[in-house]
């Protein structure tokens, strides 16, 4: 019988982890194992509610298990072994369903406390891998091993790339945000609030909200100018003519990260045509993806595209061609164009130039870049260019230099429309990229 995609993406796990222990070896450490902890639940402040769990990435990358307190055990050569601790505990469900298609490939070990795992760890030099440092200490983990740099740079490295499953698990959650965005559409061209469209995408994808790869923006009209709006209202105050909505969905463990801005036929004509050159833009942005390109080119290409739109619309009168070294197309794009995903929406590893941990920081054009990695096979972005009409950015330029060649009467029309952002979540194939969500639609 052929492996599983799982067992493979666990027999690759198991061979980044060996690199990862010899690498720390290498630079001075003794390290035999390694011990990865899911992380703690914690409260709110002076309050005995929890805050929403969320399981370490590191340990995610092994386990579709979104649980507190789970670890798993590292050893070169052998099966990890799942240590599944379940409290006796009759205030909350602690039960936690193992799926044959990934428990059949771990060795599970059944604890019903924390205190219980030294009995079971060797008596080797182990490494901790988790959010707890004094969990670590009471285990009796020397601390130069507890979350040893060199180690965690080689993991964090290796998630840029991802496996089969991972793919698997990655264009699902794309295909599910796909339906989700049409049904959140839909409701949005019915007169839907901020909150109807919000509840609307949940229901599709079938998650609650703290399942959610990330909050979700919801925005109608000038509220989608906020790059990270929150609020959901209940009612449409204004005409609610452009929706802007990031959103995504979660399969075991693995986000999809989804933008899409629409509009009502009676929206403002040239905002409507901006975003048609938006999708443009974005389309071929990803059409550009090669293996061995520097996702820092697109960075620079968006911008480019952004000023051309906006010089096309007559919103920016002039002709000169250094706009992105004068910082120009950024007072309307002033964020990233995208970024690493996986088990985490902004995935780690971003900013790596290597394996040991050296880092290329983001050009000084465009601070907020995220990803600055050379594309390789595999490797799983987003590509998100967006033009908003932000005042805040826009208005403290009206007497400047940058701000002559901006058509401020247009600007002004245009602020009530507030922006727009297309993103899409691709693959890098050596052929080019393979777009995880337009195949959906
Ligand atoms: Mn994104």
């Amino acid at each position: 019988m052929s492996k599983s995609a799982y067992q493979e993406h666990v027999s690759t796990l198991s061979t980044n982890y060996s690199d990862a222990i010899e690498r720390a070896c290498s630079s001075g450490s003794q390290i035999d194992c390694v011990l990865l902890h899911s992380g703690s639940e914690h409260h709110y402040f002076a309050d005995d509610r929890h805050i929403p769990f969320q399981a370490y990435g590191h340990f995610h990358h092994w386990l579709p298990v979104n649980r507190p307190d789970q670890f798993i055990l590292v050893q070169a050569g052998e099966a990890p072994i799942y240590f599944q601790v379940l409290p006796d505990d009759f205030w909350y469900e602690q039960s936690i369903e193992n799926e044959s298609w990934w428990a059949d490939h771990v060795q599970i070990v059944r604890l019903n406390s924390v205190d219980k795992i030294n009995e079971h760890l060797p008596k080797s030099a182990i490494a901790y891998l988790g959010p707890e440092i004094e969990l670590a200490e009471s285990l009796g983990i020397e601390s130069s091993l507890v979350n040893p740099k060199s180690m965690v740079s080689c993991l964090d490295w290796h998630r840029a790339i991802k496996t089969e499953y991972e793919l698997e698990q990655l264009t699902e959650a794309s295909r599910v945000g796909v339906l989700a965005h049409n049904a959140a559409r839909e409701c949005f061209l019915n007169g839907g609030s901020e909150y109807d469209i919000h509840m609307a995408f949940l229901q599709t994808c079938n998650i609650l909200e703290e399942e959610s790869p990330y909050t979700n923006i919801v925005a109608l009209d000038e509220k989608s100018a906020i790059l990270h709006y929150q609020n959901k209202r209940r009612k449409v105050d204004g005409n609610g003519h452009v929706l802007l909505i990031d959103a995504g969905c979660r399969i075991n463990g693995y986000g999809s990260d989804i933008t899409r801005t629409w509009v009502k036929p009676d929206a403002h004509p040239l905002f409507q045509s901006l975003l048609s050159s938006m999708i443009a833009l974005e389309q071929e942005l990803v059409a550009t993806i090669k293996p061995k390109m520097e996702y820092k080119k697109f960075q620079e290409a968006a911008l480019a595209g952004v000023a051309k739109i906006l010089q096309e619309a007559d919103i920016l009168q002039t002709d000169s061609d250094d706009l992105l070294e004068q910082g120009i197309p950024q007072l309307f794009m002033p964020h990233g164009v995208g970024h690493l995903l996986g088990i985490q929406v902004h995935d780690v590893g971003g900013h790596q130039k290597d394996i040991s941990g050296a880092s290329t920081p983001p050009p000084e054009h465009s601070p907020s870049l995220r990803n600055t990695r050379i594309l390789d096979e595999d490797m799983v972005f987003t590509i998100e260019p967006g033009l908003y009409f932000i005042p805040l950015l826009l208005e403290k330029e009206r007497d400047s230099d940058k701000g002559k060649c901006i058509n401020w009467s247009l600007v002004e029309d245009l602020y009530p429309c507030g922006g727009i952002r297309i993103e899409d979540n691709v693959r890098v194939r050596e052929e080019g990229a393979e777009n995880l969500t337009r195949k959906f639609e």
